[in-house]
C-alpha cells in the first residue's frame, strides 16, 4: 500500500498519534491506538425498557437500595476526559464520558466496614450471559469512575452499553461493565465472568495484567 493510501485510510494519523501517546506514557504496553471504537461482548445487548429498569446494590451494605430509572438518572452527574483500554489490544484515547459517578452512588450507600470487594453486575435473564466483573472497593471507589450514557456527545449505541455503563478508565475495560445493573459489596474478592474465564482478577493495562497465569 502506498504511503497515500494509508494516509487516505487514515492509518497516518493513527500513527502519528500512536507515537505521541507512547512518548507521553499513555499508550500500555502491548496497545495499539485506534480512532474507532471496537464492539466486543458476549451475548446480545438486552432490550431496554425504562418502566421495568432498576439498579440494586445489596450484598454487604446496611440496606439494599434500589434505584428506578428515573431515580436513578436524576443523580448529579458529572464529565469524565479518559482512555479506555482492551485486553485485545486497542486502546481508545480521550473519551468524553458523560454520566453518574460512582462516588454519588456510593454516597447514598451505607456499606459495611468489612467490605474489601465489589462485583458489578450486568443484565441477567435476556441471553444465558449474565455479565458480571470484580473489583477492590479503592478501585471502585474513584472520581474518574463513571456510571456513563454518552460518549463524546453522544448517546451510547445499546452495542456500547445503552442506557448504562461502568467506566474504570484504569483498569482494562472489561471491568467496564455494559448494561450495568447491580453491585454486590463483598468482604473478599471472587471471580467476575471472565475472571472465571482465565482473566487477571485485577487487570491493570500498564501491568500488562492479562492473564491470571501471567
Ligand atoms: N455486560 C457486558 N459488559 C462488558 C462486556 C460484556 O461482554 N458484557 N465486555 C467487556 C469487554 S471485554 C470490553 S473490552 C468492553 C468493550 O466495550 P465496547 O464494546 O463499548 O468497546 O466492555 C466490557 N463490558
Ligand atoms: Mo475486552
Amino acid at each position: 500500500m502506498s504511503e497515500l493510501d494509508k494516509y487516505l485510510r487514515g492509518d497516518d494519523d493513527r500513527r502519528v498519534l500512536e507515537r505521541k501517546m507512547k512518548a507521553e506514557g499513555r499508550l500500555p504496553p502491548g496497545q495499539a491506538l485506534t480512532l474507532k471504537w471496537p464492539v466486543l461482548h458476549v451475548g446480545a445487548p438486552p432490550k431496554f425498557d425504562p418502566a421495568t429498569w432498576d439498579f440494586r446494590a445489596g450484598g454487604l451494605v446496611e440496606e439494599p437500595v434500589t434505584w428506578s430509572y428515573e431515580a436513578f438518572m436524576a443523580l448529579p452527574r458529572a464529565e469524565v476526559v479518559a482512555d479506555f483500554h482492551c485486553v485485545t489490544r486497542w486502546s481508545a484515547f480521550d473519551n468524553r464520558w458523560e454520566g453518574i459517578p460512582v462516588r454519588e452512588v456510593l454516597a447514598r450507600l451505607r456499606v459495611q466496614p468489612s467490605v474489601s470487594h465489589v462485583m458489578v453486575l450486568g443484565h441477567v435473564g435476556e441471553t444465558r450471559y449474565g455479565y458480571s466483573t470484580n473489583l477492590p472497593l479503592s478501585d471502585f471507589d474513584r472520581g474518574d469512575n463513571l456510571f456513563a450514557f454518552r460518549r463524546n456527545g453522544e448517546d451510547l449505541e445499546p452495542d456500547h452499553g445503552w442506557p448504562l455503563r461502568l467506566i474504570v478508565p484504569h483498569l482494562y475495560a472489561w471491568k467496564s461493565c455494559k448494561w450495568v445493573r447491580g453491585l454486590v459489596f463483598m468482604d473478599e474478592d471472587k471471580a467476575g465472568y471472565w475472571e472465571r474465564l482465565g482473566y487477571h482478577m485485577y487487570g491493570d493495562p500498564f501491568l500488562e495484567q492479562r492473564f491470571s497465569n501471567e
